[in-house]
């Protein structure tokens, strides 16, 4: 039997990142739609962040995306996400948009190049300080289009020499997580194109660096949940990046491509003892054709169904079930939990949190689309990019 009460606690405890390039304009290659009402500054993009978190109560830090949200103050924008019921989260680097980055950053077959790289995570670092950011993400575009472009042990050596030079700079408390994806924008090699390749750097790096797994950084079929399942028992799991995906890295809302997924990562995650802070649940999405905040609203509450479902899997039951040789009773007692309807627990959990058990439309009804139409006229949206 599982205990409603605890799974209630728990679900009251839950973290969700959101990250502040969801809030801005977005689009494929093809296109950007612009809407209106989209934020200009990341301030705008906090006051957004923080109708998603009154509204649902466990959105309480937003990621920052450097150069995208850069400031003249760190300091002063953490205290305007502190008086917002914020706080700033992780801190992602970008080393992908810069002509200089055509053959790479950190990898790059020029030291000049690697060195202008390394320079710009030192600087995330020092941001992370004025912040009180715990976290630098750092996902690397690097890699090689066509065999023999480049050597491939080479580039491995120097993506260890700059991740080494970072991670002597973290301070006390501060983590490196290195993000992989097995392609896009290398179409040949991707120089972080897994979680073992990912891991290996880790490992040698020392215990301030771990891995972060973007749901859609992997080739259809590939089992998230044993990855997920494996990085925790080694102590390597620092986070998600969570999305959805149909195809490639399609950003989509989480849990709407395949929430079973979802249900199976996050069930690895609680069996795991990786429902704590230190291990970071942020999205990493883009809401090209819907409306932003209520997107994000629904994303995170698609991460609370799935984690309620794996609190609710009943743990004695299942391993009993294993025990016993039972191949269809512990399949039917993870089935049962996933198969659960947790709106109306969710609910419960939202009022006695003193939060309107419909976040959707509770910011229907703010109004907070239409003031932000009428209000944020004038200058430059914010875009992926900008
Ligand atoms: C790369 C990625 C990475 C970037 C973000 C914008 O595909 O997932 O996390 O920082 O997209
Ligand atoms: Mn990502
Ligand atoms: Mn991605």
């Amino acid at each position: 039997m599982t205990d409603l009460a605890a799974v209630k606690a728990a679900l009251k405890t839950q973290a969700v990142e959101t990250p502040s390039w969801a809030y801005g304009n977005s689009g494929t290659r093809f296109k950007v739609f612009a809407q209106q009402g989209v934020p200009r500054s990341p301030r705008e993009k906090l006051d957004d962040a923080a109708q998603v978190h009154a509204l649902t109560g466990v959105a309480p830090t937003v990621a920052l995306h450097i150069p995208w949200d850069t400031v003249d103050d760190y300091a002063a924008l953490a205290g305007y996400a502190e008086e917002r019921g914020l706080r700033l989260g992780a801190i992602n680097s970008n080393t992908f948009q810069d002509d200089d980055y055509r053959l790479g950053s950190i990898c790059h077959p020029d030291a000049a190049v690697r060195r202008k790289a390394v320079g710009h995570l030192l600087e995330c670092v020092d941001i992370m300080d004025a912040t009180g950011s715990q976290d630098l993400k750092l996902w690397f575009a690097d890699g090689t289009n066509y065999p023999g472009q480049d050597d491939l042990r080479g580039r491995q050596d120097r993506l260890a020499e700059g991740l080494a030079e970072v991670y002597a700079r973290l301070g006390e408390g501060q983590r490196m997580l290195l993000e992989y994806k097995f392609f896009e924008p290398a179409f040949y090699a991707t120089d972080v194109p897994d979680w073992g390749t990912a891991y290996a750097h880790c490992l040698k790096l020392g215990p301030k660096a771990q891995v972060v797994v973007d749901t859609g950084h992997h080739a259809p079929g590939t089992n998230i949940e044993f990855i997920v399942a494996t990085l925790l028992r080694e102590g390597k799991l620092g986070g998600f990046d969570f999305n959805s995906r149909f195809y490639a890295d399609d950003d989509l809302m989480v849990g709407a491509a395949d929430p079973f997924q979802l249900f199976r990562i996050m069930y690895e995650v609680v069996r795991g003892g990786g429902f704590t802070a230190d291990v970071a649940f942020m999205l990493d999405q883009c809401h090209n054709i819907e409306p932003k905040v209520p997107a994000i609203i629904r994303s995170v509450m698609n991460v609370q169904e799935a984690t309620a479902k794996a609190l609710l899997v009943d743990a004695e039951a299942l391993a009993a079930a294993q025990r016993a040789e039972d191949v269809l009773g512990a399949n039917a007692v993870l089935m049962d939990a996933y198969n659960t309807d947790v709106r109306p627990l969710l609910a419960e959990v939202r009022e006695e949190m003193g939060l309107d058990p419909d976040p959707m439309g509770a910011f229907a009804r703010s109004g907070w689309a239409e003031k932000v139409v009428a209000e944020r006229v004038g200058g430059e949206q914010a875009g992926w990019g900008a």
